[in-house]
């Protein structure tokens, strides 16, 4: 019996380690990823993110094999975060520059769009394929509360999400448009300070950022926790094996 289960738990052990697609997350700005709270699970939560705030996710492989799959938004999630591809050519619909090196020179980006579910579908060559990264579609947070984006393995089912990622958005700490948390928020946060008398849809310029009416610690709190980050920043390039293994 104890053979049996190691021999069980060897070939779990294989199994989980043979050929796998995954994804996984970046900000657009620095390459920096953007990990999740716990990536074995079915599906993937993040740590909150600013409205305005831009990511990559990423499809890579540890294989080199055929593959072809989704990323979606349907539903009401379609209210809190959008996708976008790179070089879209209409005509022929089919994003160049959402297709990495490694899914080959023929793999495809397709963008499609039904009632209530916008996505792309992603399709590698049938050749020249090299484990790594296929490909990237970007992500942008839009509104205040969660997100989830659908990817689909259509090897395991074309009409149901493998997993989905659960984006969590909150109010943006970049006050003044600028695409950063700095000195000229700060401002804007002490010119309201201790002002009792916020509301939406303005909420005092964002700087009563938990939304209670005032301007007071707790907001000044939840500035500080992302002083200098970016929200709308210059593109860069996708992030080219920085963070490989983390869905
Ligand atoms: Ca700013
Ligand atoms: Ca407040």
């Amino acid at each position: 019996m104890k053979k049996l289960i190691m021999f069980v738990s060897l070939f779990c052990i294989v199994s989980v380690a043979a050929g796998k697609v995954s994804t996984r997350v970046c900000f657009t700005d620095s390459n920096t990823p953007l990990v999740p709270f716990d990536s074995n699970l079915p599906n993937v939560e993040y740590p909150d993110i600013m409205v305005g705030t831009k990511l990559m996710i990423i499809v890579d492989s540890n294989v080199a094999k055929y593959w072809s799959g989704s990323l979606t938004i349907e539903g009401a999630n379609m209210d809190y975060g959008v996708l976008s591809c790179r070089d879209c050519n209409e005509a022929i619909l089919d994003c160049d520059g959402s297709v990495l090196p490694a899914a080959g020179e023929r793999a495809q980006v397709e963008p499609w769009e039904n009632t209530g579910v916008r996505g792309y579908d992603l399709y590698t060559d049938s050749r020249n394929i090299t484990p790594g990264d296929w490909f990237v579609i970007d992500y942008v947070a839009t509104n205040i509360g969660l997100c989830n984006v659908g990817f689909y393995d259509h090897s395991v089912s074309p009409f149901e999400p493998s997993r989905y990622l659960t984006f969590s958005h909150v109010p943006t700490r970049d006050f003044d448009g600028d695409t950063v948390v700095s000195f000229g928020d700060w401002a804007i946060l002490a010119q309201y300070w201790c002002t009792p008398f916020c509301n939406g849809p303005d909420w005092c310029e964002g700087a009563d950022i938990d939304r209670d009416h005032d301007v007071d610690f707790g907001d000044l709190t939840l500035f500080t926790d992302y002083w200098l980050e970016r929200t709308q920043p210059p593109y860069v390039d996708y992030c080219a094996g920085s963070f490989a293994g983390v869905e």
